[in-house]
């Protein structure tokens, strides 16, 4: 089957902010209070969906959420009209506001785990919305992405999404960000594999939680219809949680038979190598190639700091692949350096281009955060719900309404404005227009 890669972005919301609430993420924590810019960072994340746009590259947009989304304050105990409930959330509970006011879907690797159609029983796309039960403010997320993803995935006889799983701790699952999938071509059977961070309840003792769970990783690789010798489940490196890796797709990116990873990505170490390799060439006949990177060239900190394995890895319409890197890449010799090297060697990778997302990147979100892939037939493609394909002229209006409505800055303290919640208001109820979504957010039904 002839298939593509659609890769879907999501939207950076007016309400992005630097809330500090990411678990294990280093650059959340850095930043957390500090003033966001979330204008800069919806446009950020525009010119990158441009760039795929100008490679030739099928990309769509996931609009953002609702928020602050007033219902799940609500079931918290806050009372009275809209305004009524955040000003009182902002008043006794400030952490409990700045959740749910997070622009977090805007990280669109962990909306779901994706599987096409080449890979399932039943030889449809599957996907499963992420339950994003680790921490408060990304649980909130799954209904809108729920109902976001059937929206824009309407052929239902050809597409299956489940419901996500069970909220519970010990079913955490966080999506695509800890799903790799290696493929001879995207249309071809593929291997998924499946990194968990644990494999009981509660964490190995470490002083990150690790967030995903081996018992989620296998329920989705389940409800997928997934053959075994084409699924691996890996754990991933103790080492990598403690240093900020918090989603394997900050330690490690594939596409096709290519995987860049760093040396301590997996905890099973040289035999998570060979594993993949055995089980790409028996299960799908293919040859790997594995570009390794060595705590040498490049140590554990660094590849969280510059985000480095956090890159798009796309293949390009006339052949060879494109890495786009986060622009923070080049500013780091070692780094840089080792993107020269990967340029020069005989492999798939013809292109480099650094994107500057430094808004999203200070949540600790780098570009391949920002979009989940999807591979679709042709005709899946075609039936693409047509209002979020990103074509030049969305981008442009998209950028023309992100211009009219967002702050460029925001605090922690903003939240509390009462004047927040009609601009977000009116902003989404004009997007679902641009988008001809109507009636996609709770509020406007
Ligand atoms: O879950 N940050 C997100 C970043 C997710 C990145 N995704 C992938 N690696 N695929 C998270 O930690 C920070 C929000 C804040 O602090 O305001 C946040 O949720």
């Amino acid at each position: 089957m002839q298939a593509m890669e659609l890769n879907l972005d999501g939207l950076v919301g007016p309400t992005h902010h630097y809330g500090g609430l990411g678990l294990g993420n280093l650059a959340s924590q850095r930043h957390r209070h500090q003033v966001s810019n979330p204008r800069a960072a919806a446009l950020e994340g525009l010119a990158k969906m441009r760039l795929l746009v100008s490679l030739g590259l099928p990309q769509a947009v996931l609009p953002p959420q609702e928020r602050p989304l007033i219902p799940a304050l609500r079931r918290l105990g806050f009372a009275g009209g809209d305004r009524a409930v955040v000003a009182a959330a902002a008043r006794t509970a400030p952490g409990l506001l700045s959740a749910a006011t997070s622009s977090s879907a805007m990280w669109a690797a962990n909306a779901a785990t994706v599987s096409p159609a080449a890979d399932t029983a039943d030889g449809r796309l599957h996907l499963t919305p992420a339950n994003l039960v680790s921490q408060f403010h990304r649980s909130l997320e799954p209904p809108g992405t729920a109902a976001a993803l059937a929206r824009i995935f309407p052929a239902t006889d050809r597409v299956t999404i489940h419901q996500p799983l069970p909220a519970s701790c010990e079913l955490a699952d966080e999506g695509a960000a800890n799903h790799l999938r290696i493929c001879r071509t995207h249309g071809e059977p593929g291997l998924e594999v499946f990194v968990y961070g644990r494999d009981t309840i509660g964490t190995p003792g470490g002083r990150h939680p690790a967030r995903q769970s081996l018992a989620a990783s296998q329920s989705v690789a389940r409800l997928h219809g997934l053959a075994a010798a084409r699924t691996l489940f890996l754990r991933q490196h103790p080492a990598a949680i403690e240093a900020g890796v918090f989603h394997n797709d900050v330690i490690a990116v594939a596409n096709e038979h290519l995987l860049l990873a760093h040396e301590r990505a997996w905890a099973e170490g040289p035999a998570a190598a060979a594993a993949i390799r055995e089980a790409f060439a028996n299960g799908c006949g293919g040859d790997l190639v594995l570009i390794e990177v060595s705590e040498r060239e490049l140590t554990l900190a660094d590849a969280v700091s510059t985000y480095l394995f956090n890159s798009q890895l796309v293949t390009l319409p006339a052949g060879g692949m494109a890495l786009i890197c986060p622009a923070e890449c080049r500013q780091h010799e070692a780094t840089s350096r080792w993107l020269d090297g990967l340029l020069a060697a005989d492999n798939s990778v013809v292109a480099v281009h650094p994107v500057e997302v430094r808004q999203s990147m200070q949540n600790g979100g780098g570009p391949a955060c920002l979009r989940l892939r999807v591979v679709l037939s042709k005709a899946d493609l075609a039936a693409v719900h047509p209002g979020v394909v990103a074509t030049p002229r969305l981008l442009d209006v998209l950028e023309a309404w992100v211009r009219r409505h967002y702050r460029d800055r925001l605090t922690v303290e903003d939240l509390a404005d009462p004047a927040l919640l009609d601009e977000v208001s009116q902003a989404l109820d004009e997007l679902t227009g641009l988008l001809d979504l109507p009636t996609l957010y709770p509020f406007q039904r």
